[in-house]
């Protein structure tokens, strides 16, 4: 398939709703948002939830009412973060999978985090992706830097593929205390992953100034796209980003410009090995 899975994170659980009024937080939110961002090409949805005062939370009864109300309204596939905030406990990242995702992301190794640390030991990683295995989700595996790559290795030797039997990585670049989010990083990680079993599939994500260089490289190596609000709070120099289909809308523009036009959902499921 030649064309590009178009991911977008809206939401994350990083910036506040007072310094971003257009951070979609709540349910109502959260669904224009998905609406709009499929008609005009994502086919998966990256997603944070948050509670009645707009903070990070991983409570089920609103996982629950994001998956159903997401795939009620649209047809895109549903990836809950299981990285939550860096403050939130294992258990809490765990119990994430009993709100059924379709897919869930995974996070492949303990990376500094601006001042804080996002840690993922690695008897956490093989409990979330065994529990993946075992409940038929599709993980995204996280990759803050290199050397997660051969963590995720490592995983599949020992602990075998996952459900559907694809992999499917995101490299999120230009965290600080990651990986730089720039071209030669990310040729580096394509390189490595093709050391991961073939047709593994990558998307790409640049955090700040990091955005239209990642974008623009993972498009030239042959890889899908993350964008939203997430990772992205400035859309140039001088300008604010205005809403997640400010950049959707940019990313399926680089996308039909490289000749790889953003494809369905239902054709993103096909690729990733997600049941429809
Ligand atoms: N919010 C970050 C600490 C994920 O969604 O899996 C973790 C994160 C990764 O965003
Ligand atoms: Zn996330």
């Amino acid at each position: 398939m030649t064309g590009t899975v178009i991911t977008v994170a809206p939401t994350g659980a990083e910036s506040k709703k007072v310094d971003v009024p257009a951070l979609p937080v709540t349910l109502a939110e959260l669904v224009a948002t998905a609406k709009e961002c499929e008609a005009l090409g994502a086919s998966i949805i990256h997603v944070h939830i948050r509670d009645d005062d707009a903070s990070p939370t991983l409570d089920q009864g609103r996982l629950r009412d994001t998956v159903a109300g997401l795939r009620e309204s649209t047809g895109l596939i549903v990836q809950l973060s299981s990285g939550g905030s860096v403050h939130d406990p294992e258990a809490d990242r765990l119990a994430v999978l009993d709100a059924a995702p379709e897919m869930a992301s995974c996070t492949m190794g303990t990376v500094n985090f601006g001042d804080d640390v996002f840690l993922n030991r690695w008897e956490f990683i093989v409990d979330l992706h065994t529990r993946m295995q075992e409940r038929g989700i599709v993980p995204e595996y996280e990759i803050f830097d290199l050397g997660q790559l051969t963590s995720l290795q490592r995983l599949l030797g020992k602990h075998g593929l996952p459900f559907g039997g694809h992999v499917h990585v995101d490299l999120v670049m230009g965290v600080p205390g990651g990986m730089p989010g720039t071209a030669a990083a990310l040729v580096a990680c394509e390189q490595a992953i093709r050391d991961l079993p073939e047709g593994t599939t990558f998307s790409a994500t640049g955090i700040g100034r990091g955005t239209l260089p990642v974008m623009l490289a993972s498009l030239a190596t042959g890889g899908h796209l993350r964008v939203g609000m997430e990772d992205t709070l400035t859309y140039a120099k001088g300008r604010p980003v205005e809403s997640n289909m400010q950049l959707v809308a940019r990313a399926v523009g680089f996308a039909q410009l490289a000749q790889r036009p953003p494809l369905t959902a239902a054709q993103a499921r096909e690729l990733l090995g997600v049941p429809a």
